[in-house]
């Protein structure tokens, strides 16, 4: 199961080309479609399978529309054509990010960078900044003077999980937690 939801993170946030599917601008699927296609490609689940995966997701990546008939990741896209209709919220004072020292030299001239995906990740406590850094080597934890950013005029949302988005952070509104 954690395999086919790995392969779900791939086809809903990635590359939903590999099995023939085509994103709506919000990033929905049809259910029949995805269960169809990965059937198709050797990836087969049901139903039941299926929605096993959304609600024992240990960061809840994925949601079900109120029927049921179609289904999205909640963030973590790198499809840059999405807009997944985040409205944007007011931060807490503090956001934390987790990365590693290797790229705290490229971090310095230009602050956090989206890079690949849509959006810089960001998180309210420090454990979970941990838990990010560390798919990368040995974490260290930035913190982000969010509130300040915003009463600048940066934008946060917040996924459907709990995952802070922005733009970017410039280098003056980060520190070494
Ligand atoms: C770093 C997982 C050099 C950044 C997690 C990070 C998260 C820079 C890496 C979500 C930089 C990108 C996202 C700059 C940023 N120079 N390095 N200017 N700006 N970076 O994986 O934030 O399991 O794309 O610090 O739990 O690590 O996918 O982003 O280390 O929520 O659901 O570039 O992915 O969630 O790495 O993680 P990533 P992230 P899922």
């Amino acid at each position: 199961m954690v395999k086919q939801s790995k392969f779900l993170s791939l086809i809903l946030r990635h590359q939903p080309e590999k099995i023939g599917l085509i994103l709506d601008e919000a990033g929905w699927v049809s259910v029949s479609e995805l269960l169809a296609q990965l059937a198709a490609h050797g990836r087969g689940m049901s139903m039941e399978e299926l929605e096993y995966v959304v609600v024992t997701n240990d960061k809840q990546r994925f949601s079900f529309n109120a029927d049921k008939t179609h289904i999205r990741a909640n963030q973590g896209h790198s499809l840059q054509t999405l807009d997944l209709g985040l409205q944007p919220v007011e931060p807490p004072e503090i956001l934390y990010h987790g990365t590693v020292e290797r790229f705290l030299e490229s971090i310095l001239p230009t602050g956090l960078e989206k890079r690949s995906r849509q959006h810089v990740h960001l998180s309210a406590d420090i454990d979970t900044a941990h838990k990010v850094g560390s798919r990368h080597g040995k974490p260290v934890i930035l913190k982000v003077a969010a509130g300040q950013m915003q009463r600048n005029g940066c934008v946060f949302f917040r996924s459907d999980n709990g995952v802070w988005l922005t733009d970017h952070v410039p280098i003056v509104y980060l520190s070494i937690n």
